[in-house]
């Protein structure tokens, strides 16, 4: 392998030629990165990013992606202090290594930036898409790992137990990397098993709202739902009966620490990967004890939204754990921010009684066509009306915003007219249903 001197790149950088890959590649992991892969963003599999990627730094031409590896006894442990302390270092550091890797390049009159790996993100888009680059398709690009059943990328070696982040550098890149042929995911299955709101299917399918009301309980949506769960409480007593003093001090950590996830098991137990999957392959039924029941089996609450698919699930599979019914916190303050976030809080299991299509009028603010189907327990948003519908709802785009959040209701929507519908309102409930919020 050579490493150019600092010499040569000096001349590369004000020079059209490309940088040299060996060069860069030395530069990441001097700074820390565990590995590293090369990317120009022309590349087919991140052009969905590629806009985003411009909207931070248009001069953008070569992505590096980074990644740092993550203690995997310590996700391990029931103790999630343990896990979360972990995660918090590995997220700071995967940053910093970034950072030093743009500093160097700097040094070379090389223009670069580093979006970060987690926090902090956009909050001004939440609750639609709040970070500035999708890190794992580009470490899939990159050649970094797969993505695993449990929708996180896995590497080759290190197996799920990985943070990535991405510098994005105004300079093309000699040779770039190739994604790896084999999925380092075997199937076995068991980020499924662990997960105690059933995010995870088999079938790939990921119940966003699943993960993001339980394990992201102390971050955005969650705490917005605890800061109302204060103001509509009315007096300390009654506080104490719908938040234990261990949730509040849980929340007051988060706020002082830095915010803790609630899981994150779907990542501790998955076996891929070469340094980790001899302790699985040995003896598996050992491996399940060991890494997976202390998991499972623990005593602790798990958050659900009320009437979700999360709340039969852990009902069902966890009866040891304390079920807490909370808000979602996801709530869209426009009507195209609600029609692309509904994928997000759709239940597919309240929906198997539900075939229907709905025609939906939004008028006043924000007009706007939209057909809206959920048919064999999927959900299929179209613009315009297009086909049949077994009901079409006329309605005030900011009424209906409001009385989605609960903040108008139903019959004053009928009476001033801010709401019509034709067809059966008893498929308009079933259609609510099928939505956690
Ligand atoms: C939004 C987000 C979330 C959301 C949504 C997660 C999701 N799966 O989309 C929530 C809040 C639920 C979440 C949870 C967690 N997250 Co998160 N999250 C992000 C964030 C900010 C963006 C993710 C993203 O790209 N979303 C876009 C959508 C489109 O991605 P996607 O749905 O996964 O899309 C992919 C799939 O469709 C996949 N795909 C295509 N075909 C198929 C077929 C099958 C069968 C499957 C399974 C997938 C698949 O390809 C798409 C592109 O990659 C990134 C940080 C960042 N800036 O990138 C971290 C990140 C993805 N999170 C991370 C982690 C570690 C977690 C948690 C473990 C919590 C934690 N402790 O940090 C959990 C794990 C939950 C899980 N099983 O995914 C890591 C993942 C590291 C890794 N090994 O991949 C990241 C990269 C942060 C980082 N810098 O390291 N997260
Ligand atoms: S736990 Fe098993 S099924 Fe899940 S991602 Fe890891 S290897 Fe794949």
């Amino acid at each position: 392998m050579r490493i150019a001197n600092e010499a040569t790149q000096l001349v590369a950088a004000s020079d059209p030629k490309p940088l040299d890959r060996d060069w860069l590649r030395a530069i990441a992991l001097e700074a820390g990165a565990d590995d590293v892969g090369f990317v120009s963003v022309d590349r087919d599999e991140i052009a969905t990013e590629r806009e985003h990627i411009f909207k931070a730094f248009p001069e953008a031409r070569t992505l590096i992606s980074i990644v740092t590896r993550l203690n995997v006894d310590s996700l391990r442990s029931p103790q999630r202090s343990i896990g979360n302390l972990e995660f918090h270092r590995n997220y700071h550091h995967v940053n910093e290594v970034a950072a030093a890797i743009v500093c160097k390049l700097a040094r070379h009159k090389i223009r670069a930036l580093n979006p970060s790996a987690a926090f902090p993100m956009e909050m001004d888009n939440y609750p639609g898409r709040i970070w500035v680059i999708a890190h794992k398709p580009v470490a899939i690009a990159a050649g970094l790992g797969q993505m695993g059943i449990h929708r996180n990328v896995i590497h080759p070696q290190f197996g799920s137990f990985i943070n990535i982040s991405t510098v994005l550098v105004a300079a093309e890149i000699g040779l770039e990397s190739q994604p790896i042929e084999f999925n380092p995911c075997f199937q076995c299955k068991l980020c499924i098993a662990a997960c105690p709101v059933g995010a995870i299917a088999p079938d790939g399918y990921f119940n966003f709202s699943a993960c993001f009301t339980h394990n992201y309980r102390e971050f955005m949506g969650g705490f917005t739902d605890w800061v109302e769960t204060i103001a509509d409480s009315g007096g300390a007593r009654a506080l104490r009966r719908k938040v234990t003093d261990a949730e509040q001090s849980s929340m007051w950590q988060s706020l002082s620490f830095g915010a803790n996830y609630k899981a994150a098991y779907c990542l501790a137990v998955c076996p891929a990967g070469t340094d980790l999957i001899s302790t699985y392959t040995a003896d598996k039924s050992a491996y399940v004890k060991n890494v997976v029941e202390p998991l499972s089996g623990k005593e602790e609450p798990v958050y659900v939204v009320s009437g979700s698919d999360a709340e039969d699930y852990a009902q069902r599979r966890f009866p040891h754990k304390q079920l807490r019914r909370v808000g979602g916190g996801l709530r869209p303050r426009t009507i195209k921010g609600l029609l692309e976030g509904m994928p997000l809080v759709f239940q597919r299991g309240k929906a198997k009684a539900l075939n229907a299509s709905f025609h939906f009028t939004f008028t006043g603010r924000e007009a706007r066509k939209a057909t809206i189907s959920i048919r064999d327990r999927k959900l299929t948003i179209i613009d315009g009306h297009v086909g049949k519908a077994e009901m079409s709802v006329t309605t005030d785009a900011t009424a209906w915003l409001e009385f989605l959040y609960k903040e108008r209701s139903l019959p004053r929507m009928l009476l001033t007219r801010k709401l019509r519908i034709k067809g059966r309102p008893t498929l308009l409930l079933a259609f609510g249903k099928c939505f956690a919020v």
